[in-house]
């Protein structure tokens, strides 16, 4: 269902014609990012930014893998060496709703250089506005109806749909990387569509409060980070390419390869919002979260009565080699 009302909106939004097979992307209108610039998270602004996706707003979020300090300038830099400079980009709070503890260390540190690639320097200032205002206004302002695609903890998306509910009007989709494990020995094990997944485990709060805004929500809880995905990172052909855009991602995704963390959730997420059929299993679930309790907190519960939303559960790793390569080749 979820899938139809985008693609739905999408046709309804000013673009009558629809993709035509082979085209990079099937997200038309204006979309705000809310990132937390991990090394994956860069890769997925890059893969939007060359594929010209209307990225209206990058909302940094101060409680993800990036320490606020580094996360702006870094995310500054993506945008200058995407020739993307006039998208504004802000601070997010540095404090969770419903604070539970942080990403691990190891993480925080890969992601203060970015895994050591090197991008531009910043060209112009942040935006004076939190990254919860940036998101709002933008949502506020935009003639067309927005797409959300939030690769962190929820926060700042959450605070501005609490603060300001009535933009949940002019929203088309959110999408929320809700894939990688937390990995806690006590954590119940459970099928994938109810993980607890480390950007809920941050911000529960910030999650519940999106499924419960009645926005149209999609969760991508791929395989992503199961049977040795990285061998699916398409790096040798991201090096053929010849443009620097393509190395970047291709770097980005060595130093994930070199840290030992090989994974790409929010590549997946945003392939998911920019081909809807990278995802080969979309179930649609009431979904509930929990916001105490122990050893599950932060669990994703499928529970009947509670608002639904879409989880993707399996991604095709060719469509979505398909989409990365397409994106940076332009
Ligand atoms: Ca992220």
């Amino acid at each position: 269902m979820g899938l139809v009302v985008v693609l739905v909106s999408c046709a309804s939004s000013g673009n009558p014609t629809p993709p035509s097979p082979g085209t990079t992307t099937a997200l038309t209108g204006p979309v705000v990012v809310h990132t937390d610039v991990d090394l994956d998270d860069a890769m997925a602004i890059m893969m939007m930014l060359r594929a010209d996706v209307n990225v209206i707003a990058i909302a940094v979020a101060g409680n993800g893998v990036a320490r606020p300090k580094y996360g702006v300038p870094n995310a500054q830099g993506l945008v200058a060496l995407a020739e993307a400079e006039d998208i504004p980009i802000s601070y997010g709070a540095d404090r969770s709703l419903l604070p539970s503890g942080e990403f691990p260390k190891a993480w925080r540190d890969l992601s203060t250089d970015l895994g050591g690639v090197s991008i531009p320097d910043a060209t112009k200032p942040p935006d004076s506005r939190s990254a919860a205002a940036l998101i709002s206004d933008s949502i506020s302002g935009s003639n067309e109806p927005v797409t959300v695609v939030g690769l962190a903890p929820a926060t700042d998306l959450a605070i501005a749909l609490r603060d300001d509910p009535e933009i949940v009007d002019n929203i088309n989709a959110i999408f929320l990387t809700q894939s990688g494990r937390v990995n806690s020995p006590d954590a119940p094990k459970l099928p994938v569509s109810q993980l607890i997944n480390w950007n809920t485990y941050i911000d529960a709060l910030a999650t519940a409060i999106i499924v419960e805004s009645g926005a149209n929500v999609t969760f991508v809880s791929s395989n992503a980070d199961r049977s040795d995905p990285i061998k699916k990172m398409p790096i040798r052909e991201l090096q053929q390419v010849g443009n620097p855009y393509a190395e970047f991602v291709a770097n980005e995704a060595t130093a994930l390869r070199n840290a030992g963390r090989a994974f790409f959730w929010d590549p997946t997420t945003t392939a998911v919002a920019m081909q809807p059929s990278v995802c080969t299993d979309m179930v649609r679930k009431p979904t509930r979260v929990v916001l105490r309790g122990g050893n599950r907190f932060g669990l994703r519960v499928v529970e009947p009565g509670w608002r639904e939303v879409d989880i993707c559960l399996e991604a095709d790793f060719e469509q979505f080699q398909k989409v990365m390569l397409d994106s940076l080749s332009e």
